[in-house]
């Protein structure tokens, strides 16, 4: 039997070389993981905003370099001070005194978008209260639907469920799409732009689906799982993502985005930290667990 590949505790590629870009002290220690896609939504958002971090090593917590990554699954104490239920990322924040802990990738992503917005202005939402609610939609579809179908299909073994669970991940990508157009024809096209420039300005916030866009919320919420879907679903499972001329375009974006590609390692790591995943080895993690018997992830 060939030998079982186990997920890496070190970055690689362009995710290291940003590691180590990082080594100073700063008002937030981000502690994350190498192939943990809720790490990558907020550290992304992290680099795309311009949010002073320091990614932690909470493995080896006497470390001085920060090259290694952190092992979410021995729960050190460090992890657990700021994520109660020792789940990456999680967030240290030292301007207070003591610090104060912050966890949950999708609340981690408001908080750095609402720190952005007092110092360094940038942001990942349109203005218009109306778009920023589109946004939000979509993000509510991914977090409910496209995520959890990524792991159903991943973590079925059985022939007919790894078709059914394919289908179920593929229609969730659509009706993401579907939330895209909706949004460009409303907020875009429906908005009685004079010009190109008038239409540029309705789009910023809008994300990397517009020509010309700059990458927001949505893109980071989602990106991850369409970067395994594209390296790890086609590896496992021979999928292969929808095609057609505004799809790829907006994939070629987001994947070619600095701020994305920052944070990625080179595809073998992730293909070997999702085998347990694909064999659906027993106590893969908390969210294989909660697939297995049909609870929400947690
Ligand atoms: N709802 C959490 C999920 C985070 C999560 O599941 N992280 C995984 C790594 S990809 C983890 O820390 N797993 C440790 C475990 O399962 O014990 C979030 O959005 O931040």
């Amino acid at each position: 039997m060939p030998e079982q590949k186990n997920y890496h505790l070190k970055c690689t590629g362009a995710a290291l070389d940003t590691v180590n870009k990082h080594t100073e002290d700063q008002d937030i220690t981000l502690f994350g993981s190498c192939f943990c896609p809720f790490v990558q939504r907020v550290w992304c958002a992290a680099e795309y905003l311009q949010i002073p971090y320091k990614p932690s090593c909470f493995a080896a917590a006497n470390l001085t370099t920060y090259t290694d990554e952190v092992d979410p699954y021995k729960k050190p104490a460090d992890l657990l001070e700021v994520s109660p239920k020792g789940l990456v990322p999680g967030l240290k924040l030292h301007k207070y005194t003591p610090p104060r802990g912050l966890n949950e990738s999708t609340v981690i992503l408001e908080y750095m978008e609402d720190l952005a917005a007092n110092t360094t202005k940038r942001s990942l939402l349109p203005a218009d209260p109306y778009a920023r609610a589109l946004v939000r939609l979509q993000c509510d579809h991914i977090s409910r639907s496209l995520v959890p179908a990524f792991y159903r299909f991943l973590q079925a073994q059985e022939e007919s469920a790894q078709i059914e669970n394919g289908k179920e991940f593929r229609a969730a990508i659509e009706s993401l799409v579907a939330l895209f157009e909706r949004t460009e024809k409303e907020i875009v096209q429906g908005g009685g732009a004079a010009g190109v420039g008038e239409q540029r300005a309705l789009g910023v916030g809008l994300g990397l689906w517009l020509e010309g866009g700059d990458l927001n919320l949505t893109d980071a919420m989602v990106a991850p799982w369409i970067f395994r879907a594209s390296n790890v679903l086609k590896h496992y499972r021979a999928f292969e993502l929808p095609t057609g001329p505004k799809f790829e375009a907006w994939i070629d974006r987001l994947f070619a985005h600095p701020a994305f590609k920052a944070t990625c390692s080179t595809e073998e790591l992730y293909i070997d930290s999702y085998e347990r995943y694909a064999q659906n080895r027993p106590n893969t993690s908390q969210v294989a667990n909660a697939i297995n018997s049909g609870k929400p992830l947690p």
